[in-house]
């Protein structure tokens, strides 16, 4: 394996859009990197295709660091969802290549196994109390051991986090499960209520506990829609039902915001989903505003760039949450799992599973059992592309929801 001699972008559309960087090496070796960046997809592979793969030929696949840091200073615009998810993209085929020309799992080439298994969380849903209790045991049955709660909020008509199916406003078809979003040719309108979340949100947490008992770890995702003052003040009513996290509280990208929030409230915080480098962590990390880092590989500038996030963290106690929707592809999904088994600050993992189609188009060889993922043995990441069956599935214009207030004002989604 001395030089890259292909870059192809592949765009696939099986349950939804997945951008996905295949390189192939002179010696026929191939590795693949996820580069699906929801809603926006086709400008990452624009970035891919006419600007970084021209770059990629000819260069020695080993060289990893000098790659990321070369993509990422020569571009002179610096940071970015767009960037980043490109560069992770090459990061994480290269990493894929290293590890299959080695002959090993990945995680053995980040410093091995710090652990058996990786603890995974579900998104159980509902309109109301009985829908949600359902979901819960569900999950259950499937096996996952925390549980992130979210319900409808009474008056409004459509929540982020219910399952397309429960919801009257989504023809069952349009989406699968918790996939928020939708194909299309204009993002679908939601409607929100910051108040009558806050007042309907402590009593759902208190008959989940009293339904479910004290010991299953649940999380809550706020998705962006409070501001500081709220946010502490939710936290705090929800400390009685002692919450893994309370994750996206407020818009985080004003992170001095969040030191509002911890004079208020112990429930533990994850921030990060919608960030893609260090820099938005700082203060966040170093002032120990978070407890978990929610960076996906995919949009974080790949393995090589959120390990140095979560080494950072770890000086500061704060653990790992990798964001794991359905927009995370499997090639997404593999690098998070080898990431996480290697990192001694591993937290959780979101595990929400991909849809049938999409396993057909991408081969997986992780395992999920009591609860817990792991990557699996084979070398490199162990997903492998299936071309013939993605050429099946052409790229669909598809959009996230946004946000309404009763009054009209658009809101954070
Ligand atoms: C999560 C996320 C997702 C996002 C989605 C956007 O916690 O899993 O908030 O549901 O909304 O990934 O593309
Ligand atoms: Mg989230």
């Amino acid at each position: 394996m001395t030089s890259i001699e292909t870059a192809e972008v592949v765009v696939t559309s099986p349950d939804r859009n997945f951008v996905t960087l295949r390189l192939t090496t002179d010696d026929g070796l191939t590795g693949l990197g996820d580069a699906t960046l929801n809603g926006r997809e086709l400008a990452v592979v624009s970035y891919l295709r006419d600007h970084v793969a021209p770059l990629l030929i000819g260069r020695d696949p080993h060289r990893i660091e000098d790659t990321w840091q070369f993509l990422y200073r020569s571009a002179y615009w610096r940071r970015g969802p767009v960037t980043m998810a490109a560069i992770a993209a090459v990061d994480v085929a290269l990493w894929d290549l290293k590890a299959r020309a080695a002959g090993m799992p990945l995680y053995q080439l980040l410093g091995g196994a710090s652990r058996t298994g990786l603890l995974a969380y579900g998104h159980a849903s509902g309109r109301d109390l009985p829908e949600l209790f359902d979901s819960v045991r569900d999950h259950l049955e499937q096996g996952y051991r925390a549980i992130r709660i979210q319900t409808g909020v009474p008056g409004l008509k459509a929540v982020y986090g219910v399952a397309a199916t429960q919801r009257a406003d989504v023809t069952v078809g349009d989406r699968y499960d918790y996939e928020p979003a939708s194909r299309g040719v204009f993002p679908q309108e939601e409607d929100w209520d910051t108040r009558a979340y806050l007042r309907h949100l402590p009593g759902v947490f208190e008959a989940v506990r009293g339904e479910f008992g004290p010991e299953l770890p649940l999380l809550h995702d706020g998705h962006h829609r409070m501001t500081p003052i709220q946010a502490g003040r939710l936290g705090k009513a929800l400390e009685p039902y002692d919450l893994f996290w309370l994750e996206d509280c407020t818009p985080a990208e004003n992170q001095q915001g969040l030191r509002l929030v911890r004079q208020h409230t112990t429930t533990p915080l994850a921030i990060g989903e919608v960030f893609n480098t260090v820099w938005d962590y700082q203060t966040l990390v170093t002032e120990q505003l978070i407890d978990y880092v929610r960076s996906a590989v995919t949009h974080t500038g790949g393995i090589t760039h959120l390990r140095k996030i979560l080494d950072f963290a770890a000086q500061y106690q704060i653990r790992s949450g990798m964001h794991g929707p359905t927009d995370i592809s499997p090639v997404g999904m593999a690098a998070a799992l080898h990431l996480g088994l290697a990192i001694h600050n591993f937290g959780i993992q979101e595990y929400m599973k991909h849809g049938a189609r999409t396993d057909e188009v991408f081969h997986q060889t992780f395992t999920w059992k009591d609860g817990r993922l792991h990557p699996g043995d084979e070398p490199g990441l162990g997903v492998t592309l299936d071309t013939d069956e993605a050429g099946k599935y052409p790229y669909q214009r598809a959009y996230l929801p946004y946000n309404r207030l009763t009054d009209g004002t658009v809101h954070d989604w």
